[in-house]
């Protein structure tokens, strides 16, 4: 299967520049774009630069896409004022071009932090309440809802990836259960890509690591299936620097951006 036009955004970022490589076998032509530098374009490339808080910008980079990799935006916790134009107008102007254009799937970056709230150890599924940790998560929360309602007003049909910790290896404890190799993480895109039914999906994005949060069984008909794991990493993810027990970072699935801000700047 290959998507004959695949637009992807962020593209210059840490997971933008790993799925620009290994979505590549699976896009016969692949629009890049980002408002950071993204270098040449190879031969099956498009660079389109554009700032997602720019309506008619974001307007003319959906139009002609056949399915929509979408990653920009503000990736960290921030004040509210940073994340709004890129990740609250930006989610927004992203599906109206959809809708516009006529683009009939996307695979939406969300985040865990949509679930931050919840206590460690708790295993959770797409059914469980959200409990955004922080402005980042609030923004990805909505994000959530605005795929939700552009598939049940327009059938535009999403996967939310809630993803964990997708970096080359983990830090810490916490990334041990949240971690999602890139090699799932490609995997995981590439089934929400062609599921022959994705309707509105709520999945988890992390690796087959020992301990688990989450739960993906509402997901099951993607037939993603995590190869890699966090287990071959532990003995350097342990020895790294921890919260104490009672502290936040180490209580809440979030971690650190559940006691990240309120960024007074008044
Ligand atoms: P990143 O911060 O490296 O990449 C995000 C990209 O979005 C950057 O290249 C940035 O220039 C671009 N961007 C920011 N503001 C923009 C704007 N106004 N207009 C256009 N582009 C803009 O983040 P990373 O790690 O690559 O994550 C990709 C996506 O996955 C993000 O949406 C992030 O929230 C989400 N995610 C990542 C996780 C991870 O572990 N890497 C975990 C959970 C979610
Ligand atoms: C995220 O949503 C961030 O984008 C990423 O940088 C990590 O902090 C990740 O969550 C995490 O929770 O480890």
């Amino acid at each position: 299967d290959v998507i004959s036009r695949l637009l992807l955004t962020g593209a210059a970022g840490g997971l933008g520049r790993v799925l620009r490589e290994s979505l590549q076998p699976f896009a016969g032509h692949m629009r890049l774009s980002d408002i950071a530098p993204l270098g040449p374009p190879a031969p099956h490339e498009e660079i389109v630069p554009c700032d997602l808080a720019d309506k008619a910008a974001v307007d003319a980079l959906v139009a002609g896409c056949d399915a929509i990799v979408h990653l920009g935006g503000v990736s960290v916790e921030r004040p509210f004022e940073e994340i709004l134009g890129p990740n609250i107008q930006g989610i927004f102007h992203l599906y109206e071009g959809a809708r516009r254009h006529g683009v009939q799937r996307v695979v939406f970056a969300s985040s865990n932090h949509v679930i931050g709230f919840h206590k460690q150890g708790e295993l959770l599924d797409a059914n469980s309440p959200r409990r955004p940790d922080g402005y980042y998560g609030l923004s990805k929360s909505f994000g959530e809802d605005v795929s939700r309602f552009y598939f049940d007003r327009y059938g535009i049909e999403t996967a939310c990836l809630r993803i964990g910790s997708s970096f080359p290896e983990p830090k810490d404890r916490r990334m041990l259960i949240t971690w999602l190799s890139y090699g799932d993480l490609t995997e995981l895109v590439r089934c929400c890509l062609f599921a022959p039914r994705l309707g509105h999906t709520i999945v988890y994005g992390a690796s087959a690591n020992r301990d688990k949060w989450w739960d993906n069984k509402e997901a099951a008909h993607l037939g993603f299936v995590p190869r890699d794991s966090s287990e071959v990493f532990r003995a350097k993810a342990e020895a790294a620097p921890h919260p104490p027990a009672d502290d936040p970072a180490a209580q809440y699935q979030g971690g650190g951006f559940v006691k990240a801000g309120p960024f007074d700047t008044l």
